[in-house]
């Protein structure tokens, strides 16, 4: 048995739980955030047989997409240690499709 946690765009979580569903696999959907964006994003999770494990990969795979969004970095233009002067400026950041961990279980059980 595997654990596959795959964190997802908004956008894309309910193509991928649906089509999840639609192939027989149970999944769970977590609101998250990433640390960087500091934006809203999706991790599922989903318990599987490891033989079934490339089956919801692929499924993961065709229903997200990578975007492009934009972020802000801030650069130290000088001073000492905590003075100065600091100017943020925006970066582009490619976001996905998918980030996804396989995680083997130990224990499985449904009271
Ligand atoms: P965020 O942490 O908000 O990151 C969003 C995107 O920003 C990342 O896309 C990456 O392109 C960029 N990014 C992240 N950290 C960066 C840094 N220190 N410097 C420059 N660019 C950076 P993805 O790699 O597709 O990640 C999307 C989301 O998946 C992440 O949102 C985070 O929530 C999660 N994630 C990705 N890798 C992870 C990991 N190793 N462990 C835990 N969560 C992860």
């Amino acid at each position: 048995m595997k654990l596959i946690f795959a964190i997802v765009h908004d956008e894309d979580a309910v193509k991928v739980m649906d089509e999840l569903n639609a192939n027989g696999f149970m999944v769970t959907k977590l609101c998250s955030s990433g640390g960087f964006l500091k934006a809203g994003n999706t991790t599922l999770f989903v318990g599987v047989d490891e033989q079934k494990v490339d089956d919801v990969l692929k499924i993961i795979e065709n229903k997200s997409k990578s975007r492009k969004q934009m972020a802000t970095s801030a650069v130290h233009t000088g001073g000492t240690a905590g003075q100065g002067l600091y100017m943020s400026y925006p970066i582009e950041v490619t976001v996905g499709g998918a980030t996804v961990f396989v995680l083997d279980i130990e224990q499985y059980k449904k009271f």
